[in-house]
């Protein structure tokens, strides 16, 4: 049957070619063969694009889509210009400083609080995440960054301190999610960039041994805790008996590698029992509350965002999908859903200038019960992740080639990769312009402009985004502050690298210079301001292990060339740990 429709399809075609080729001189060329053959280049050509158009799939889809839609697809995506168009080229001086600002930084820890898990710049002291002693948070977090810098004597130094100081053998309650994205990732991680030390594969793997039975709750989701020497999952004490949805779906990257390297499936299959748990959780329309009950595996009435606690369950969807080299189509489905509900009710446009943001869907009780979802025109600093997330996306799930030009051309991406290249590019801009503040950068949360906000009044609110709470000369609420988050230059890197725009190098440029200004701290060190619309700022005396890992990572990859951790070949966990893409030799094993 199949053979049949075959042969059927290529008489078709050489009856068509025939006809092409036959035009006015058809006569003359039937009665001679050397005529024949002044075509044969031609006939050639055809062929060729019938064998793609029939065999190949990604070949078909653009084939067709070219043919179909030549003249009513816009030939040009949004987020690039030829005027700004630079390629991947490195950019050494300004990679060189960013470099520096890592030494800066790493060197005042290791000075004042090597092996503590968290550094106080101000008062030059380390602190450990529990009385029970430290877990390696800066130190490993840090090592591959060290890595892909090429800082070997920082490197050395930081690995012997890992095989000779590092203990997991503490009594005491350490975040599931934060452990694995910091430490299982940071180790994995570095196994693979220091070239498969196997120092860091052991400590891995009895990291996750020690970590594996959080799994052990009635639905599989994991505990939000886990006591390092019991081998216990623990309850959080503020959150019930609760787990957050973006920590339970933000370990599978990290499990997945580590069985592909241990051979041993049982890592990956703990957390891919999440997802599939997460999967027949879903709710209506495809948007995940924050909060989810291991005990019933099902989402809990909590607030939907993409801010904290709900951020990187969207972004780990998507990025499962390109660690198993887009083989895993289940991903790509859920990913999907999500965002098409994204699109339909949390995306918005501020009133004044239209930029893009997400909203947060707040559930209120009525005296009778009953549920109603408000929507909040607030977003996290951490939302600006999914700018990036989306070019992503676009460019892998949302492609009809395999491999994507750079920039991206409009008719290499389906409509919904259209859709997500375009929000993300929007998203980006929002990104930016929340950087509009007296130093530069952005506050931790921003509200949007909304008609019932009744604002109008209050002065010194700007045109269009605000921080609420922040009056001058009064304390700043929380959320003026600058944490030294990676968000927007992790977007920043993706947008740049998927279009060689001149202008992201900018943007990143301007924020970098921005912390140099405000947050260095001259003895050493980077430090959390407490307002950002308030110069000359206050520090607050906290350095994020993410500023080393993420932060400094990012705009240091945004400026070297292309060829350093391209992101054909890598997925980066959400920690800005690069772990490589692979052809899984487990399969998923839910649809
Ligand atoms: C990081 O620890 C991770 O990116 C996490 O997913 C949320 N964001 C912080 C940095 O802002």
């Amino acid at each position: 049957m199949q053979e049949s429709t075959a042969r059927k399809r290529k008489a078709g075609f050489q009856t068509q070619d025939n006809g092409i080729v036959d035009d006015g001189k058809q006569t003359d060329r039937r009665q001679n063969s050397s005529g024949i053959s002044k075509f044969f280049p031609l006939i050639l050509l055809f062929a060729a694009f019938y064998a793609l158009y029939q065999y190949s799939g990604p070949t078909r889809r653009v084939a067709s889509r070219w043919l179909s839609q030549e003249g009513k697809t816009p030939r040009h995506l949004p987020g690039w210009s030829t005027s700004t168009y630079i390629g991947l080229e490195a950019d050494t001086p300004k990679r060189d400083a960013i470099v520096e600002a890592f030494r800066h930084a790493w060197l005042a820890y290791e000075r004042d609080a090597m092996g503590d898990d968290e550094y106080h710049p101000v008062s030059h002291k380390g602190s450990n995440l529990t009385e029970a002693g430290g877990i390696g948070y800066t130190v490993v977090d840090s090592i591959d960054s060290m890595l892909l810098m090429g800082l070997d004597a920082e490197y050395l130094r930081a690995r012997d301190w890992i095989e000779h100081q590092l203990s997991f053998e503490r009594d005491a309650p350490f975040n599931t999610f934060e452990t694995t994205i910091r430490v299982l990732g940071g180790l994995l991680s570095a196994y693979h960039h220091s070239g498969g030390d196997s120092l860091f594969l052991k400590r891995a793997r009895e990291l996750a041994d020690r970590m594996l039975p959080v799994f052990d709750t009635p639905s599989g989701l994991p505990h939000p805790m886990v006591n390092l020497q019991r081998r216990e999952g623990v309850w959080a004490k503020d959150d019930k008996e609760f787990v957050s949805t973006a920590e339970a779906s933000t370990l599978q990257l990290e499990f997945r590698y580590l069985s592909e390297l241990t051979d041993e499936d049982i890592y990956w299959r703990k957390a891919e029992r999440v997802m599939a748990v997460l999967k027949s959780a879903r709710q209506a329309p495809g948007l995940a509350s924050i909060f989810m009950d291991p005990r019933e595996g099902r989402f809990v009435t909590s607030a939907i965002r993409l801010g904290s606690r709900g951020d990187s369950y969207y972004e780990y969807l998507l990025k499962q999908f390109i660690q198993t080299d887009r083989t895993e189509d289940v991903y790509r489905e859920m990913y999907e859903d999500a965002v098409q509900a994204i699109h339909d009710h949390l995306i918005q446009k501020s009133l004044q200038t239209g930029l893009t943001y997400t909203a947060e869907l707040i559930p209120e009780r009525n005296p009778r019960g009953e549920i109603s979802w408000r929507l909040t025109p607030k977003q996290d600093f951490l939302v600006c992740f999914f700018a990036g997330n989306l070019l992503l996306s676009a460019t892998r799930a949302g492609s009809l080639v395999d491999d994507v030009s750079v920039p991206p051309r409009a008719e290499e991406l389906s409509d919904v990769g259209r859709r997500d290249w375009t929000t993300g590019i929007e998203l980006l801009r929002t990104c930016m312009a929340t950087h509009d503040t007296k130093t530069g950068l952005a506050p931790e949360i921003a509200h949007f402009r909304i008609p019932s906000d009744n604002l109008e009044v209050v002065q010194g609110v700007p045109g269009d985004w605000y921080i609420k709470g922040a009056r001058v000369g009064e304390h700043p609420p929380y959320d003026a502050r600058y944490m030294l988050r990676p968000e927007t230059v992790e977007s920043l890197f993706i947008a740049f690298r998927l279009t060689g725009d001149k202008r992201y190098r900018d943007h990143g440029w301007a924020i970098f210079q921005a912390i140099e200004k405000h947050c260095r701290v001259p003895s050493g060190g980077y430090a959390t301001i407490v307002n950002v619309d308030d110069v000359p700022v206050q520090h607050e005396d906290k350095m994020e292990t993410f500023f080393l890992s993420e932060t400094l990572k990012y705009l240091f990859l945004l400026f070297s060339d292309g060829d350093t951790i391209p992101l054909s070949k890598y997925v980066f966990n959400t920690e800005a740990h690069p772990l490589p893409i692979f052809t899984p030799s487990i399969r998923t094993g839910f649809t």
